[in-house]
């Protein structure tokens, strides 16, 4: 699984530049994949629990780079 992600993240960079995988590479601090409570406060200290609520779509206590990609493109979360 790890593999499948690290490989979709470099075709994504490859193919669509690499802004935002950048971001979210930025935003997941430690790196495992997914955007923790504690790194989306650090990355969006200005987004509130209604933002991680509507980002968080399955309500697993994560975001994963699908989810994150969907509330920015949605808006719930700023384009950085
Ligand atoms: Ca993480
Ligand atoms: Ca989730």
């Amino acid at each position: 699984m790890r593999k499948l992600f690290i490989a979709l993240t470099a075709g994504a960079i490859g193919m669509t530049g690499a802004a935002y995988a950048a971001s979210f590479a930025d935003i997941d601090s430690n790196g495992d994949g997914a955007i923790t409570t504690e790194e989306f406060a650090a990355a969006y200290p200005d987004s509130g629990q209604d933002a991680w609520t509507a980002a968080d779509a399955n309500g697993d206590g994560a975001l994963s780079a699908d989810e994150h990609v969907a509330a920015v493109a949605s808006g719930v979360l700023p384009d950085e």
